[in-house]
């Protein structure tokens, strides 16, 4: 159950209760493709660097360990000892940007693992079957994110699809969520809205979902390709078509600066692996901008990553050590800057929250955006 606290313009300050406990939100989720944060991140490192909700892949998991592997575990929370919220993404996006040789018809889609080429079939059954033996807290129903330069006519198809696929997807989630050996039975499900670029197909999509009566709403098919302005003008379009008591849910999304601008649009939900990923390279974000650890002019600095963060890395290590490290290819290198980057996206939101509930989101954004235009500091 979504309730919203508060509004401060469009944007919104709200708390989803969960089997699993309550997200605050806005909130940015912490992305583990395959039940855990790249970089050697622990289930305990997430709770340290103020995760509230971990995310995780219907595809990859089903390719690899299995679905049903995980569900004889117990389920995923058990299996990677993670007792929060965690969010599934339903598999069609992973199957369009990876999977080889797919063929999508009316039933699903036809691909082959990208692992071991093996043949698979995914249709809005089985993503929720497969979301259900994992457990998660919220699947999201199975669509197509068509390319972003997919034309008018397969756009309109396309989405007409994935609407047939939602009301499929609600049945067999009703009915997964009604038998005895389902491990989570208040499994929640989530909506996709669809459309590209396109003004007119979004709002139509937008208005059918919105008789679903879903738990929540997700905004899909952006960071695909398009503009930065795209996508604004897109959120600026569509969100107000989704039920406002209900949260909305930016998928793939993104920059610090892309999440200030969704949440001015009303969006409470974002998840990107750009934090982790950038970690992982040494890229690491504070508020005067991102610094690339690897540059030279890091050698002797002492400083730590940032000055006052409270994060594992920036507790103990200076820039200079974790260098080192990125450059004598150690592990620990690579998991501070991502800890550090977490803890970052994750305080930037705890932020958010506070401007909003005190009525001052517009001039926070502001100060954050000024500040982390900065240079290389
Ligand atoms: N659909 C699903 N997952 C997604 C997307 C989508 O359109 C995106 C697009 N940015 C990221 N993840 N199911
Ligand atoms: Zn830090």
């Amino acid at each position: 159950m979504y309730e919203l606290l508060k509004r401060d313009g469009l944007a919104k300050r709200g708390r989803l209760h969960t089997v699993h406990g309550i997200i605050e939100t806005p909130v940015f989720m912490n992305v583990g493709t395959a039940a855990a944060i790249k970089g050697a991140v622990s289930a305990d490192d997430l709770k340290t660097i103020k995760t509230q909700v971990e995310l995780s892949n219907t595809y990859h998991l089903h390719v690899r360990p299995g679905d049903k592997v995980v569900k004889k575990l117990g389920g995923l929370h058990r299996f990677m000892s993670w007792d929060k919220p965690i969010l599934t993404d339903s598999g069609g996006f992973q199957v369009f940007s990876l999977a080889d040789l797919r063929k999508i018809k009316e039933e699903g889609v036809h691909f082959h693992s990208h692992i071991d080429g093996r043949k698979i079939f995914m249709g809005p059954e089985e993503s929720m079957q497969i979301q259900s033996n994992l457990a998660s807290t919220i699947a999201m129903a199975f669509d197509e994110c068509p390319s972003s330069v997919a034309d008018r006519e397969y756009m309109t198809n396309s989405v007409a699809r994935t609407t047939r696929w939602l009301k499929r997807c609600k049945a067999e989630m009703a009915r997964l969520n009604a038998l005895p050996d389902t491990i989570n039975k208040e499994q929640m499900l989530f909506a996709i809205n669809q459309g590209g670029i396109y003004e007119d197909i979004r709002v139509e999509h937008a208005k059918q979902i919105a008789e679903f009566d879903m738990e929540g709403y997700a905004v899909g098919g952006l960071a695909v390709g398009e503009s930065h302005e795209e996508m604004y003008n897109i959120l600026d379009v569509v969100v107000p078509y989704l039920p406002a008591e209900k949260p909305v849910y930016l998928m793939g999304v993104g920059t610090p600066a892309n999440i200030l601008e969704g949440v001015e649009r009303g969006v409470d939900f974002f998840d990107c692996v750009y934090p982790s990923r950038n970690g992982r390279h040494g890229h690491v974000y504070t508020n005067r901008g991102k610094l690339n650890l690897f540059n030279a002019r890091y050698e002797l600095d002492d400083r730590p990553i940032e000055e006052g963060c409270k994060c594992p890395a920036c507790q103990s290590y200076s820039r200079a050590y974790i260098r080192h490290l990125l450059k004598a290819k150690e592990m620990l290198g690579m998991r501070l800057c991502v800890l550090h980057n977490l803890y970052f996206y994750n305080t930037m939101m705890e932020e958010i929250r506070n401007a909003i509930d005190a009525g001052e989101f517009k001039g926070y954004k502001k100060r954050k955006l000024d500040g982390m235009a900065g240079t290389e500091g």
